[in-house]
């Protein structure tokens, strides 16, 4: 007889998450059509469900968050603007340069307090009208922050930040791939945090367990303008409503239950500040993400982390001595527990290793 395989955790990413069973069905049972004619009914519903949770006239289906946000970013600027973003931004460092290749526009990168920009720091960077400056039209907010470790900026924050936008003529633009969890976490509508922009994208495959798929939302205007753009990055899909109808689902029924994944990534990072050799800062623990480092300058995150997948746990490692935990749907309370004990278990044989060398 065979024997059971281990289970593995898998920490890596919200990314990973399986559809729900409901979801599947509701693929099974969609009603399709064209969307490139604008003839799936599916897709079409999303589009207006999506729109209204998000208080704005109107959305677009595209088929990841990296798309969302390029569409986005040709959509509001011209060859030649400058974008300014948060210097750890996933649009500046983990989407291919798509800014600069695709849409002709030079990042301006602004270092923000554990990812939150703010009116001192955006206006610092501003230079007034001159012959030999690009102009400056965007204005990205990553909500919540990736690299940052899932921190939130605030409506008052996002307020803040639009009106030094709105005084220098520039638009707001938010990368909300995971603005449902900033939302749940402060307990606000997520339109709080919408109203703030002049567009933005969430994505649906993340903490939402779609298996594919992010929305960008704005004014007609823009999304008409927008849905150009997908085309011409290849992205005009046919049949999308099989993409669609588990959307449905997770903006009817997943997004209260992101508070487990919040309550989870509290205890596992309580539970991290107990190991030797790991630090952790829990004020930064606002979501679903868990950032920690390797405190052992001998230690490195690399080896850590095939360490822990030796034992069955997968994390990823954000730099030399980083480390990258996000909860999900696919997490328990005891994934945690026993999470918890193989990092133990790890960073002790790992230190006793690094002494005797
Ligand atoms: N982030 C992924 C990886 O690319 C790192 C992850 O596992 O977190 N904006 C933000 C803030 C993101 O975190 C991501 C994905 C994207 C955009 C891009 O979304 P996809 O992966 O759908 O292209």
């Amino acid at each position: 007889m065979l024997a059971k395989a281990k289970e593995i955790i898998d920490l890596r990413s919200d990314t990973v998450t399986l559809p729900t069973e409901e979801m599947f069905e509701a693929i099974k049972q969609a009603e399709l059509g064209d969307d490139v004619f604008r003839e799936d009914p599916t897709v079409n519903k999303l589009e207006e469900i999506a729109a209204k949770k998000m208080g704005k006239e109107a959305a677009l289906l595209v088929a990841s968050g990296t798309q969302a946000n390029l569409v986005s970013m040709l959509t509001n600027t011209r060859p030649g603007d400058i974008a300014i973003l948060e210097a750890e931004s996933h649009i500046y460092w983990y989407e291919v340069g798509g800014l600069s290749t695709v849409a002709g526009v030079l990042p301006w990168p602004v270092k923000g307090n554990f990812g939150v920009l703010n009116a001192k720091n955006i206006e610092n960077v501003l230079r007034p009208e001159n012959i030999h400056y690009p102009d400056a039209t965007v204005v990205c907010v990553e909500n919540t922050h990736n690299r940052a470790g899932g921190t939130i900026t605030t409506p008052s924050q996002m307020k803040e930040i639009r009106k030094i936008a709105k005084h220098h003529g520039m638009k707001v633009y938010m990368d909300g791939a995971r603005i449902f969890n900033a939302a749940v976490s402060m307990k606000k509508d997520v339109r709080e945090f919408t109203q703030y922009t002049d567009n933005l994208m969430f994505c649906l495959s993340k903490g939402l367990s779609c298996p594919i798929g992010s929305i960008v939302v704005g004014n007609q205007e823009f999304i008409e303008k927008a849905r150009k753009m997908r085309k011409m990055l290849g992205g005009g899909m046919r049949q999308a409503g099989i993409i669609a109808a588990p959307g449905i689902i997770a903006l009817d029924k997943m997004i209260p239950r992101l508070e487990d994944d919040h309550r989870n990534a509290k205890i596992l990072a309580k539970g991290l500040l107990t190991i030797k050799g790991i630090s952790v800062d829990l004020q930064r623990v606002q979501t679903n993400i868990v950032c920690f480092k390797i405190t052992d300058s001998k230690a490195k995150a690399e080896v850590f982390t095939s360490k822990l997948k030796e034992n069955g746990l997968l994390a990823l490692p954000t730099d030399k001595n980083r480390i990258r935990m996000v909860t999900h749907r696919g997490i328990e309370r005891t994934h945690i527990e026993i999470s918890l004990g193989i990092m133990e278990t790890v960073a002790t044989n790992l230190r006793r290793e690094n002494k005797s060398n």
